[in-house]
């Protein structure tokens, strides 16, 4: 088979280059895979992963004219989009009725949990609905018996929220604080049914917060390590947060879709927790970004705004991941530090590159 897989090409050329020269002979051997989400931060990472394996990959894209459509076909010109969305399951059906997928991502989500109170009833449609239809989409697809898809569901840490016991492991009951929290539980629950109910090979990651420079800029960690980045270069003067006391157990997203396609590979389907094991306060992640930059005081430029107070709050996040280092062999190979230093190294050139862009255009 051809070689595309020597690690992050140094040009977007290269990498069409190398996709093109594939024949129809070889990408009918590859496996296939269809991921929703795609254009999300794990998406994007994932579409590396799998392409780095040697399978086709497919990513489902939503809208008429999606703003990230024109970063996709730059950066993963590999990935063949496929239109549809979560809310429509006649587009789900059609698309993997299409491309005939041996594995299924589901990442696809309304997954900013400050946005969840605010459109509720869309998260529950998207992120909650969105799993039973994609599974029916499977069900449909693939056949009611000995059904050949494997699916891979993006639970979450959320669903844990004010929870009963630390550190959390994939027996810990559920206590959802937002409806993001609950549209998760409703996923989560939905995939056990159907993999009860009907044998589907369906898989479900508990995935605790994942980050990195593919991160958005509304999640606490992209929030802060941007605004030291411009803070450094004179671009901004302040950065305006919420609580500042809240734990979470934060890893890197390159590391963690590694766990995704491992759970897809094993004899039987099952449910894990991916995490470090290790948790910080958003506080930590204040301190320690600025000092990445160089800034000590880092009080003298963070304000605090209620508005950015949640109705209801997680405290504290910190999983246990061992059955997924012992039975999948997966390990978090960045630690917190490293996290935070990849991110900030990110933003500064980032921000220096936009800000000579500017003057140049006058
Ligand atoms: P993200 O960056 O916010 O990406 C979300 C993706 O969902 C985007 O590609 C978005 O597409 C897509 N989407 C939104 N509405 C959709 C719809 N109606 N139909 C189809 N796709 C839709 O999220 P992420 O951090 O990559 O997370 C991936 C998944 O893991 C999500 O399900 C999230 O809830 C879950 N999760 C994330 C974490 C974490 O720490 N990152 C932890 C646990 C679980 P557009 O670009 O078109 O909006
Ligand atoms: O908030 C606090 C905030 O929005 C983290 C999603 O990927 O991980 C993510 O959800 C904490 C919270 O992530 C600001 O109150 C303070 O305690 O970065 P976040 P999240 O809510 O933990 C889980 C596992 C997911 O599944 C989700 O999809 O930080 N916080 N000040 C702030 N948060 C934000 N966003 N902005 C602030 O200004």
């Amino acid at each position: 088979m051809s070689d595309c897989t020597g690690g992050r090409a140094s040009d977007a050329d290269r990498r069409v280059d190398c996709w093109a020269s594939f024949t129809n002979y070889e990408r009918a051997l590859m496996p296939r895979a269809f991921v929703t989400g795609i254009t999300g931060q794990d998406g994007q990472h994932l579409a590396e992963l799998l392409h780095s394996k040697g399978y086709e990959v497919f990513g489902m894209v939503k809208g008429q004219n999606n703003p990230r459509m024109h970063m996709m076909r730059d950066e993963f010109p590999y990935v063949e989009p496929v239109p549809g969305d979560l809310a429509d399951l006649p587009s789900l059906v059609k698309a993997l009725d299409m491309v005939q997928p041996d594995e299924v991502y589901n990442l696809g989500a309304i997954s900013f949990v400050a946005l969840s109170f605010n459109q509720a009833e869309l998260t529950a449609n998207i992120t909650g609905l969105g799993v039973l239809r994609m599974l029916e989409a499977v069900r449909m697809v693939g056949g009611a018996e000995n059904n050949p898809i494997r699916m891979y569901q993006a639970s979450s840490s959320e669903m844990f929220g004010k929870v009963r016991e630390t550190p959390q492991t994939e027996m810990t009951p559920f206590h959802p604080r937002s409806p993001y929290g609950c549209a998760k539980v409703f996923g989560h629950d939905i995939v056990v049914n159907y993999r009860e109910s009907y044998g589907m090979y369906a898989c479900s990651g508990i995935l605790f917060n994942h980050e990195g420079p593919r991160r958005g800029m509304e999640f606490v960690t992209r929030k802060v390590t941007n605004a030291a980045a411009r803070i450094k270069l004179g671009l901004q003067n302040e950065v305006v947060l919420g609580n500042l006391d809240s734990k979470r157990d934060w890893g890197y997203a390159g590391d963690y879709v590694k766990a995704m396609w491992l759970m897809l590979q094993q004899d039987e389907p099952d449910d894990y927790v991916v995490a470090t094991g290790v948790t910080h306060t958003i506080e930590d992640l204040v301190r320690m970004s600025f000092a990445e930059v160089g800034i000590d005081n880092w009080q003298d430029y963070v304000r605090q705004d209620p508005k950015y107070f949640r109705p209801a709050e997680v405290d504290l996040l910190i999983g246990d991941s061992t059955k997924a280092r012992t039975k999948l062999g997966w390990e978090p190979e960045v630690d917190f530090a490293q996290l935070i230093k990849m991110m900030v190294a990110n933003d500064l050139e980032l921000e220096a590159a936009r800000h000579r862009q500017r003057q140049i255009s006058g």
